[in-house]
């Protein structure tokens, strides 16, 4: 008898040891973000893409929620970035599309997304593309980068530091070049070639392999040319047809290393951004040349790492966000035919323009969030914005947020989680015009001509510049394309001064 009740305690003593443990080890979800770059709301297979298929993709979302109303922060790159990592808008920081050599351009003394899931036991890495800035201004490629990634929370960093057609063509682990030579330092120069550069796109033609605009024709590396010129750091190259390979190694490697505590993971792909330079393994995998095949890979690399939560048994307890920074673009710099080949395949889905542009395909993102253990199945139209990730993850994981933090960050973690089908009421869209999106409305505000940039005169873009007010009604037209603010003067005004209220202060402490 005693002895029955010895073993008993100290089942008891076990199972209860057991508990405490495992609880204080995990007692949150891992989170991945997966951040394709230009990837358009119809580019996936559950969305309708027809000249490609996605199958990675696809499971993740029938295993998740499919999001048909979720929005990036911004119609291009830094900007979408600076918001889902800050809680910001990116106007309130001046963000535009950064070159290679550009500083840092967050405030190390911000609290940031990964600062606060760091605040509450989260170990935090970045794998793939930053386009965020590195350095103070005046960099010096040969050593350690900072200020970067690692004073703004990651605690592991594997960077393409800006773009793929930007300079430096090099990877950058925990802030260092990978595989420099300090024989051969290197030098950047986005005003003049470097003496003793790379050669140049424009007076060597025949060494590239895809043809490039006036924009593209500076150092040409691995056969391509890039914005921006460069010199040294030969052995560091990338090799752009194994970038999908190196990135999802190193995710793949930050998931197996951060198992045993909960993760997050920035997995920021450089596909499907040009030059789309697809790797001889997914050439002609779909009918719509490089920039199909590029979407193939793309969806290669969620399957890395959906494969890998699956091996390690961490399925359950990892939430999966995948979404893209921006919405897509046929002709952006090179020659890969994408506009001759794109046939009867929407980009944009039902969606009116592309990347850079203030109308819906500028900013509506695939998106696709899944958590098995925790989430049904499901779609959701919710109105959403990338911005509010970071105060909906912070009551995920019971950080508050303090005055500051994150100021334009709604939490909306129920509708992310599927359990609320009502989002934003009001959504604000920033391309190079902005938009507000009220119950059935969409606001576009005007532009005068000399506002408009040069260079997006002459895209094959439709970015949404009126010199007059816009207002569609989403619900009867999707693809905005009757102006009705003529009849709806009262509700233009409404809308008008609700954009210019947040245009002048942060919105989340009304
Ligand atoms: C633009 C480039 C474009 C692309 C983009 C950045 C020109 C004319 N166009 O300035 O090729 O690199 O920047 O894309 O130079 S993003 O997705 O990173 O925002
Ligand atoms: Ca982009």
């Amino acid at each position: 008898m005693k002895r029955t009740r010895q073993f008993l305690y100290l089942v008891a003593l076990i199972t209860f040891c057991f508990y405490t443990h495992s609880k204080a080890q995990k007692t949150y979800p891992n989170i991945i973000i997966i951040y394709v770059d230009d990837l358009g709301y119809g580019d996936i297979g559950v969305n309708g893409a027809i000249g490609v298929k996605t199958p990675y993709v696809d499971k993740l979302a029938s295993n998740g929620i499919n999001f048909t109303d979720a929005h990036a922060s911004a119609a291009t790159c830094t900007p979408s970035r600076y918001s889902l990592i800050t809680g910001s808008y990116a106007f309130r920081n001046r963000a535009g599309i950064l070159n290679g050599n550009a500083p840092l351009i967050i405030d190390t003394e911000m609290r940031t997304l990964p600062d606060m899931l760091k605040d509450a036991g989260y170990t935090t890495g970045v794998v793939g593309k930053w386009h965020l800035g590195l350095g103070d201004g005046n960099t010096d490629w040969n050593g350690r980068v900072e200020p970067g990634p690692k004073e703004v929370g990651f605690d592991y960093s594997f960077l393409i530091p800006a773009t793929g057609d930007r300079v430096p063509t090099v990877f950058l682990e925990d802030q260092k070049v990978v595989g420099l030579d300090t024989e051969d330092p290197i030098s950047v120069n986005y005003k003049t070639p470097v003496d003793n550069g790379y050669p140049l796109g424009r007076d060597h033609p025949e060494l590239l392999k895809q043809y490039a605009d006036g924009q593209h024709l500076g150092a040409v590396t691995n056969g391509i040319s890039r914005i921006g010129y460069m010199k040294g750091g030969e052995s560091a190259l990338w090799v752009d047809e194994k970038i999908p390979f190196v990135l999802s190694e190193k995710a793949v490697r930050f998931i197996e290393a951060s198992k045993q505590q909960p993760f997050f993971l920035f997995f920021s792909l450089h596909d499907i951004h040009q030059p789309r330079i697809a790797n001889v393994r997914f050439i002609e995998t779909s009918t719509m040349g490089p920039r199909g095949d590029v979407i193939a890979q793309m969806d290669w690399c969620v399957g890395e790492i959906t494969n890998k939560l699956k091996s390690l048994a961490i399925e359950d307890n990892t939430i999966v966000i995948f979404t893209s920074d921006n919405g897509p673009i046929l002709d952006d710099g090179y020659l890969d035919y994408a506009r001759e080949l794109v046939g009867r395949h929407t980009p944009g889905g039902p969606y009116r323009g592309s990347k850079y542009s203030i109308y819906e395909a500028g900013t509506r993102m695939p998106t696709i969030v899944s958590w098995p253990g925790e989430i049904r199945p499901g779609t959701s139209h919710a109105l959403l914005s990338q911005v509010d990730l970071y105060a909906s993850l912070a009551r995920l994981v019971g950080e508050k947020l303090n005055k500051g933090d994150a100021p334009d960050s709604e939490d909306h973690l129920d509708a992310w989680l599927g359990k609320e089908q009502e989002g934003r009421k009001v959504l604000f869209e920033q391309a190079y015009a902005y938009g507000l999106r009220k119950d059935k409305y969409k606001y576009i505000q005007p532009k005068q001509r000399d506002e408009i940039p040069g260079w997006l005169k002459n895209k094959f873009v439709d970015p949404g510049f009126s010199t007059i007010p816009m207002l569609f009604d989403l619900e009867k037209d999707p693809g905005e394309t009757n102006n009705i603010a003529e009849e709806n003067v009262a509700l233009v005004k409404e809308m008008e001064e609700h954009l210019n209220k947040i245009l002048s202060a942060p919105t989340r402490e009304k």
